[in-house]
């Protein structure tokens, strides 16, 4: 069978022009030339989904199931033909009909399913999965409004419906539906699936679940729905307001539905394939991504007493055995608590089953940290999957270091074996192959192509540390990458770039603990500066890319003072001649494959101890920017990867840092009274400048936070991080030593690979054969 599909595959390649020609002719009745971009568009991906449809799948007798309630996959045509090793093929046969691939790809929509890190690693990790050739497929939701669409309007962040799904699209519509209960309520859902091609290898499924009866115009403005609607909403946004209780039962609902669809998906696969479901923990193994598919434990324990004839006991331990978590944050907010009588409302049926795994920890364990329902009746999420799963792993050294010595102590006490760190990774086909082909193509001459499935051939390049033609080339690539850029945001944005300034950038979801706000203080010292006459020795470009949740107010503040600062800056003829401010409009993966290249200090400035891992810094070093950055999550192990001289690291450590956090003792007013510096640039947030460019009540919010709250400690490391920064721009002046610098951080960036990380996954916690 698999020597006959891929035969099929073989030939469907020898005739892609022909096939191609037959499906334009088709779909429009028209010769390929004659076809719109967006036409080609459809008829490649038409094309490219018949030779995913053909190819081989990565089989095995254990598979395991990536349940996510996000994965921001990115636009997939590009990849796809890059996976499937057609790009180059593909790209010529357009171009004999006067189409340019590059210019088609543009026309593809951008799935919006997924918000930030969390949801990019799961798009990483099925490329990983399916190049290693690992039978494994992911679990989510298909969210038709996707986040949302961010868009400025008077420097303020409002949100739009991001509708991506259109009639031909990588989605395809399988016959398997589901009934869902809440309660007594039920619900009837549909699976799509998406076809993951890896990287010269097999090809897995993404399972995406919908629901039959969602009504789209049920969302009038903006974002705004009626959420009590339940048939009628369910995957209509990903993460939809919760700051009320309606929003709070909603994510309930959403969570069982993902779960519920999860659980009958696999033990239907279990029956069809005839494993013996008493050993379930043989065939499947489920990844628990973050605490939002928590709920596939006790629905598993309850599906398995209820309808498969199990004990309680023995449904436990199945379960336990097949369930592993990954855990991707420390901050208390993100770990999920959900009111047991939300549960009782939503899904009284798994109510008992909670009660039931809740008392036996109660009955072995008195600790109240540990305990799955606390006294005012919450159920602690990843109480549920550190209990009753097999794995608890963190997403970098240090992070899972905390988990084990501080957050999550009480546990590892009790289970030391279940904890284990996987450092986090990126897909280098997206994120090199496909991102920055220039420098791709250039590495494959320098070093030969074998770093394309090895990643840590990459460190050859170390051979060329001295070789100023290859360094030369570097820069080069970087520069024409930096115009291509500008351009791009010329057009786009109607901000000029300088490709002869230095590009700082700082790109992820917006979040006071990643220190947006620190990066707009040193804006502000430079502004004021560069005013006082003492000008930068070259001018420097500032770029943000981040949405902030809706609900999320300060994260809305703080956007407003970056488009203040690029409103005051850019338009300012003493300071634009030196300085440029651009904060993009909607970042999303997109825009992060044009900025990645394009950096040249990629800042990573999160407070140390509360980034779990980052993945954006992975990406830029991949493409030789030097990091700015704490000692926090994966910056760590970058640091100890390319040493002292290849990383400009600052700030307080974490040890420091959680011990403010233990004696509660760190006052940001002492900071900003001590250090002139630091009360000029604060204060810049409420003077007449800002406030004729910006909103008062924004403005001063933000202002009094930082000056009475600070929660996420700005003004602690202020002072270093301008000391540091400025280092940083003069070091770049010495073009020898900033180019040595680059080279050092692409030849050690092998590490980094997702594959790298899947395989470690695969070794440790999933045991997974191939058996293609
Ligand atoms: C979260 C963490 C990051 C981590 C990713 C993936 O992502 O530190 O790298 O998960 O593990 F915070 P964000 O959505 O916050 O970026």
């Amino acid at each position: 069978m698999a020597a006959q599909t891929n035969l099929q595959k073989d030939i469907l390649v020898l005739n892609l022009e022909e096939q191609l020609m037959e499906i334009a002719k088709e779909m429009y009745g028209k010769e390929l030339s004659a076809l719109t971009d967006q036409e080609t568009y459809y008829a490649v991906l038409i094309l490219t989904k018949r030779l995913m449809a053909v190819s081989d799948c990565n089989e095995g007798e254990k598979k395991v199931y990536y349940i996510s309630a996000e994965f921001l996959i990115g636009k997939l045509l590009s990849n796809n033909l890059i996976n499937l090793g057609v790009y180059d093929k593909m790209s010529d046969i357009l171009e004999k009909y006067g189409k340019k691939l590059s210019v088609i790809e543009e026309v593809e929509p951008e799935p919006s399913l997924g918000n930030g890190g969390l949801g990019r690693l799961a798009a990483c990790f099925l490329d990983s999965i399916a190049t290693l050739g690992l039978p494994g497929e992911g679990i989510g939701l298909n969210y038709h409004f996707g986040l949302f669409k961010q868009v400025f309007k008077d420097k303020l962040q409002t949100a739009e419906k991001n509708a991506w799904i259109e009639e031909n699209s990588w989605l395809t519509k399988t016959d398997i539906t589901y009934d869902v209960y809440f309660g007594k309520k039920k619900v009837t859902s549909r699976l799509y699936d998406i076809d993951v091609a890896g990287y010269d290898s097999g090809v897995n499924k993404l399972h995406l679940f919908d629901i039959e009866s969602l009504d789209e115009s049920l969302v009038k403005e903006g974002i705004q729905f009626d959420k009590e609607a339940i048939e009628k909403n369910l995957t209509l946004f990903l993460y939809p307001d919760d700051s009320d209780e309606a929003g709070n039962l909603l994510r309930i609902y959403q969570q069982y539905f993902m779960v519920s669809n999860a659980a009958q998906l696999i033990l239907a696969e279990m029956k069809e394939k005839k494993f013996d479901l008493r050993k379930m923990y043989d065939h499947a193994v489920i990844q628990i991504n973050d605490t939002h598919p928590t709920m596939i434990i006790p629905e598993l324990i309850r599906i398995l007493v209820e309808e498969k004839a199990f004990t309680i006991d023995e449904a436990i331990e199945v379960v336990r055995k097949t369930c592993a978590y990954t855990n991707h944050t420390i901050l208390a907010e993100a770990l999920e608590k959900w009111p047991l009588k939300y549960l009782e409302k939503v899904v009284p049926q798994l109510v008992p089953y909670i009660k039931e795994l809740d008392k036996r920890v109660a009955a072995k364990y008195k600790d109240e940290r540990v305990q799955i329902i606390d006294k005012d009746g919450r159920v602690h999420m990843a109480r549920i999957d550190i209990h009753y799963g097999f794995s608890v792993n963190g997403v970098a050294a240090i992070h899972t270091q905390i988990l084990e010595e501080t957050e999550l102590n009480a546990f590892y006490k009790i289970y030391p074996e279940k904890f284990n760190n996987k450092t986090n990774g990126i897909t280098f086909r997206r994120w090199l192959l496909s991102c920055n082909r220039e420098l791709a193509g250039f590495l494959a001459e320098t070093i030969g192509d074998g770093f394309k499935k090895d990643a840590d051939k990459l460190e050859k390049l170390l051979e060329f540390k001295d070789t100023p033609a290859v360094l030369d080339r570097i820069a080069e690539i970087k520069y024409d990458q930096k115009k291509k850029l500008a351009a791009y945001v010329k057009e786009n944005e109607g901000v000029t770039l300088n490709p002869d300034s230095v590009f700082d950038i700082q790109v992820k979801r917006l979040h006071e603990y990643k220190r947006q706000q620190m990066n707009a203080l040193y804006i502000i010292h430079k502004y004021l500066e560069i005013k006082k006459g003492k000008k930068p020795a070259r001018p420097m470009t500032f770029i943000f890319g981040a949405k902030a949740a809706p609900a999320y107010i300060i994260a809305q503040d703080i956007i407003h003072l970056i488009l203040v600062l690029q409103d005051i800056v850019n338009n300012d003829p003493d300071v634009s001649p030196y300085m440029t401010v651009l904060m993009v409009e909607n970042y999303n993966v997109s825009y992060a494959e044009r900025l990645i290249p394009a950096c040249d200090i990629s800042e990573q400035i999160s407070l140390a101890s509360k980034e779990a891992s980052g993945t954006g810094n992975m990406k830029f070093m991949l493409n030789g920017a030097v990091t700015l950055g704490t000692s926090d999550g994966a910056n760590v192990e970058i640091h100890e990867l390319v040493g002292d001289d290849n990383i400009y690291i600052f700030g307080k450590d974490s040890e420091t840092v959680i011990r403010h956090y233990e004696k509660a003792d760190y006052v940001s007013k002492d900071y900003y009274e001590k250090s002139p510096v630091i009360k000029e640039a604060v204060d810049f947030i409420v003077g007449k400048q800002a406030l004729a460019a910006g909103h008062k009540e924004n403005l001063t919010r933000l202002y009094n936070e930082l000056l009475n709250k600070d929660w996420f400690m700005t003004l602690l490391d202020l002072e270093d991080y301008i000391e540091t920064k400025d280092r940083m721009f003069a070091d770049y002046e010495d073009r020898a030593k900033w180019k040595k610098m680059m080279l050092v951080n692409i030849a050690k960036a092998g590490f980094f690979s997702s594959d790298r990380t899947i395989a470690e996954y695969n070794r440790d916690i999933w045991h997974l054969t191939k058996e293609r």
